[in-house]
């Protein structure tokens, strides 16, 4: 059991937009299952929230259309390797928004990532070249929140590499996976993203729970 303390514990709801749910243009399997839960959690054990929006201008570098590709091929970008992917999170468009089922009482602050033209971000602290920022690191300094609680989507892309950089800049995180789903795309090697992003995890020392594990203070 996870005693939440209201202060100082912060719920982080990631990229839960229409976009990435059945019926979008990047659909994560059940991703539409997620609202409940992170609505669940926000309103009846934390306090403060923040929420994420994958937030892309229209050619953006991580679309396969932006390359002439094929969408879930990879490329090789100035920062790195990139999974290319269908067009998705365009820029105010109504699978941009948060999902309309979202509870926003508790949500204090809106961190949008990815809109620069020349780099994804799946990370809602860090951009895919690990240098520029959302701002979101500060926020949380700032407002002095210490232990970092995430949910939502993509468990294997956005949510993994949110808790890895959380743990980067010193906070206690907790994954609550069953308010996350994951795209669990396969990989050339035979494993697939989501064993990857575990792995991943795993050794940045995030902790995994469920959403009954937390109770409140
Ligand atoms: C995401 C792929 C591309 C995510 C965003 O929210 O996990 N995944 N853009
Ligand atoms: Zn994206």
């Amino acid at each position: 059991m996870v005693r939440i303390d209201p202060r100082t514990d912060v719920l982080g709801i990631i990229d839960v937009q229409p976009t990435f749910m059945p019926g979008g243009e990047l659909p994560v399997p059940d991703g539409a299952a997620v609202v409940a839960p992170c609505n669940r959690l926000s309103t009846t054990l934390f306090r403060h929230a923040f929420a994420t929006q994958d937030w892309h201008p229209p050619g953006h570098v991580s679309f396969a259309s932006s390359h002439g590709a094929a969408p879930f091929s990879t490329a090789t970008l100035p920062y790195g390797e990139q999974v290319l992917w269908p067009d998705h999170a365009l820029i105010g468009s109504p699978g941009a928004a948060l999902h309309p089922g979202l509870d926003l009482t508790r949500v204090d602050a809106i961190f949008r990532k990815g809109f620069r033209p020349e780099i994804d971000s799946y990370s809602a602290f860090r951009d895919n070249d690990r240098v520029s920022t959302t701002g979101l690191g500060g926020w949380l300094k700032e407002r002095g929140f210490r232990r970092v609680f995430l949910c939502g989507l993509a468990l294997d892309f956005c949510v993994s590499w949110s808790a890895i950089d959380a743990r980067d800049l010193g906070h206690e995180v907790f994954v609550v996976t069953d308010a996350c789903r994951a795209i669990a795309a396969p990989l050339p090697a035979g494993h697939t993203t989501m064993e990857e992003a575990h792995l991943a995890m795993e050794q940045a020392g995030v902790r995994l729970c469920g959403v009954d594990q937390l109770v409140a203070a």
